[in-house]
């Protein structure tokens, strides 16, 4: 049996439950429990609050968590990353106030930064020989500049608009960070062969959202045009159509390439072009 915890409320919350339920696993949603047991594979659920996991998986309570890389550098605990995730993608940054002049992370010597992250602020600090004075705040770190409380910030970002609406400009990442898989490590070990089940499915559903897969029809004497234009896990799938000179190439292209690759077989006169998602990939 392995216990697996997941962010209780919060913006892991509904990303790890639909992680879950997409590897397979048959899962009560939490509300209102602090544990549910998995119906159909030997885990069970534990839902606790963020900042607590990384102490819960390196003291074993957990065997398996999903939370982000920023808490496990921040909590300086040893355990183990799994997988990354791709999902609560943001940065750990350092900002000003618009109206102060920066040019380089100097200009904070002696300044006092507010911060929620303050182990991950003083090694960046320390590396950058820069002494200045960090105040720790748990909670709306972006007023502290306009408040007085402080002259700069370092706080977590993803699309910079709180950072905006609070006059603030984003001067140095000093780590990014995404949604992960950690492991106890004694845990790793003891309980291998359904650690490694899980993580087989979860990479297999983390890689299938990375890719889609596209189909069309090409005329036979373009067909090897259009296979140079696709970079697929492996050489595309030729089916013969009944019309005479014409087949289906069948491949699996990059999320990212979609429409490049689109245009490109457009201009080789791939017609009937079809785009779809993936569930699982396992290579
Ligand atoms: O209470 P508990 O301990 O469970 O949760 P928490 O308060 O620590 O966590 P929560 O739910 O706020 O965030 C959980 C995790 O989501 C974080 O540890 C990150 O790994 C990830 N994440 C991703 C973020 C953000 N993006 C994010 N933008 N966490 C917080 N923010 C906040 C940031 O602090 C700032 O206030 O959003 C604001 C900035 O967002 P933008 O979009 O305006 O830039």
């Amino acid at each position: 049996m392995i216990k697996i915890a997941i962010q209780k409320s919060g913006r892991l919350f509904d990303e790890s439950i639909k992680l879950l339920k997409e590897c397979g696993l048959s899962i009560d949603n939490g509300k209102g429990q602090l544990k549910a047991q998995v119906r159909n594979f030997p885990a069970e659920i534990l839902y606790l609050r963020n900042s607590d996991i990384p102490f819960y998986v390196e003291q074993g309570i957990a065997d398996l968590a999903i939370i982000g890389q920023n808490v496990v550098a921040e909590k300086e605990v040893q355990i183990e990353e799994l997988l990354t995730l791709g999902f609560s993608k943001c940065r750990l940054s350092i900002a000003t106030p618009r109206n102060t002049s920066y040019h380089s992370i100097t200009d904070l010597q002696g300044k006092r930064i507010a911060t929620s992250y303050p182990a991950t602020l003083k090694q960046y600090l320390e590396k950058n020989k820069v002494d200045a004075a960090i105040h720790l705040i748990n909670g709306s770190v972006e007023i502290a500049p306009s408040i007085g409380l402080a002259d700069a910030i370092c706080d977590l970002v993803s699309s910079g608009s709180t950072l905006f609406k609070n006059n603030l400009i984003e001067n140095e990442v000093i780590f990014k960070s995404q949604a992960a898989l950690y492991g106890n490590k004694d845990a790793l070990d003891k309980k291998k062969t359904d650690v490694e089940q899980l993580v087989f499915r979860m990479s297999s559903v983390i890689r299938a959202r990375q890719y889609k897969y596209i189909l069309f029809n090409i005329p036979n004497k373009s067909i090897d045009a259009a296979s140079a234009i696709l970079p697929g896990l492996k050489s595309p799938t030729i089916v013969p159509l009944i019309e005479d000179d014409w087949s289906s190439l069948h491949s699996v292209i990059k999320n990212d390439d979609t429409w490049d690759i689109i245009d490109q077989l457009k201009q080789v006169g791939a017609q009937g072009i079809l785009i779809s998602d993936m569930s699982k990939i396992v290579v």
